[in-house]
């Protein structure tokens, strides 16, 4: 397994958004209908509660082959980041050896690591990119 791999593949694979149902009104519970007041009921309405999905840092680490103009369209096209912020970013990198790109949504921080990884791979440069859970 490679560094990249170790950092990429997560164990345990959390879903974007998790539905958990849970009851918003529950009143006394009349346990025999029959005997009870008959123009009372409890009804229990259900909501759908969202679960905050958990977040995932996305990195570029430096290297000495990929040319800076490459991590430059790689930002703006993968992390849509303007020119300007590109060129800082790549700088950031090739003087610190890694850097900040994003934070994301599991799946959203997987497929742009996959999409660096593929861009990286067809042109021939050693780039590597990588996630880590915040
Ligand atoms: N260090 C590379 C160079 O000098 C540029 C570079 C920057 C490479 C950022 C990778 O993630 C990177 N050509």
């Amino acid at each position: 397994m490679t560094f990249n791999d170790d950092l990429t593949m997560n164990k345990e694979v959390p879903t974007a958004m998790s539905l958990v149902p849970e009851p918003i009104m529950a009143g006394p519970k009349n346990e025999d209908p029959g005997k009870g007041d008959a123009d009372t009921e409890t009804i229990t309405k259900t909501r759908l509660k969202t679960k905050r999905p958990s977040l995932y840092r996305v990195l570029l680490l430096n290297d000495d082959y990929t040319p800076m103009e490459f991590v430059i369209l790689v930002l703006q096209d993968v992390f849509n980041k303007s020119r300007e912020d590109a060129m800082q970013i790549m700088l950031h990198v090739h003087q610190k050896g890694v850097g900040e790109c994003g934070i994301y949504p599991y799946e959203v921080a997987e497929t742009k690591v996959t999409r660096v990884m593929d861009m990286a791979r067809k042109n021939q440069h050693p780039l590597q990119c990588v996630m880590e859970k915040q």
